[in-house]
């Protein structure tokens, strides 16, 4: 299966849902409304925006005057994968060296995976890589990412277990100068004792990066579980409360995932979806495609 089917297969549960309960539907009344707003919340886009779609899917159907099945699911992945692309001026990539990327999250999201998979991409672009074991937590989290720096051929740089992780970053950064890096990986940890500890030191490590080089972290991305329910909305706006956020990267979509997470995220945050984890291999992340997203969501209705 391409990275395309692989999606669609994570995702089937919610296409059959939608599909077969916009398909059966006889008419397009409030108990049709009702059972439309139960499927969208089941499929995780939670309550306020499924019922914000229903609204504007609404006046799209009187607007369209549409009757069909077909053309009320056709008018609802339009909405879908509209809400879906959210952009948000960020400044170009790779426009400084180092660019610098902060990759934060509660743990088990996958950060440290990603950024193997990412540095591993980058190094196939011909870019100079380093990572960077901030996630000072446990020495487990620490050679977990060696082992993808050696996977990737990317510089590597840590300090010992329990290590102040913001003085990691900045000598990280210094050394990122001197060997003419053109992308620091920097990984975190998700997993301090208290939340308010956690973002004590998210907002450390990035007044420090901005103080080895002005203007970083250029990006700052916040890995999400896809497979979390509406949880993951209070701990994505958490974060970007404490560090602003550039971009999400959503996980672990080749599970359990409904996919609506995602959906619910980057409409909350008005921050972008960057990429999507399918699997643990080193190309299972791929940039993200709306369009494609949506469709694997929602597929097609049989005429
Ligand atoms: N199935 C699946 N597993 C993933 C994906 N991304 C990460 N994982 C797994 O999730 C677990 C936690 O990942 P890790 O990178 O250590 O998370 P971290 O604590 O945020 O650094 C590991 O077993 C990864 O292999 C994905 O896209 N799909
Ligand atoms: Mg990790």
């Amino acid at each position: 299966m391409n990275f395309l089917e692989r999606l669609k297969d994570g995702l089937k549960k919610t296409r059959y849902q939608m599909a077969s309960m916009i398909g059966g539907a006889k008419q397009f009344d409030e108990t049709f409304f009702g059972s439309l707003e139960d499927a969208l919340i089941a499929a995780d886009i939670g309550l306020e925006l499924s019922l914000d779609i229903i609204v504007r899917l609404k006046s799209a159907m009187a607007l369209q005057n549409a009757q069909t099945p077909q053309q009320v699911y056709a008018l609802l992945k339009k909405i879908v994968a509209g809400d879906l692309a959210v952009t948000a001026p960020v400044v170009a990539p790779f426009t400084q060296k180092p660019w610098v990327m902060l990759f934060v999250g509660v743990n088990g999201t996958g950060k440290t995976t990603t950024i193997g998979k990412m540095a591993s991409a980058f190094k196939d672009d011909g870019k100079k890589t380093m990572l960077v074991a901030a996630d000072t937590f446990r020495a487990g989290a620490i050679e977990q990412l060696q082992i993808w720096a050696d996977r990737s051929n990317s510089d590597f740089i840590a300090q010992h277990e329990g290590a102040d992780a913001a003085s990691v970053a900045y000598d990280a950064l210094e050394a990122a100068k001197a060997r003419t890096i053109d992308v620091v990986l920097l990984d975190t940890a998700g997993r301090l004792h208290t939340k308010v500890n956690l973002m004590n030191e998210m907002e450390k490590i990035v007044r420090v990066v901005g103080r080895a080089i002005p203007g970083a972290p250029h990006e700052t991305l916040l890995v999400i579980d896809g497979t979390t329910g509406q949880n993951a909305l209070k701990q994505a706006q958490v974060f970007h409360d404490v560090v602003g956020l550039t971009g999400l990267i959503i996980t672990k979509l080749d599970g359990t995932a409904k996919g609506g997470i995602a959906l619910a995220l980057t409409k909350m945050l008005n921050v972008p979806i960057k990429k999507i984890g399918i699997g643990e291999d080193m190309s299972d992340l791929q940039d993200f495609d709306p369009a494609a997203f949506a469709e694997s969501m929602f597929g097609d209705l049989p005429e």
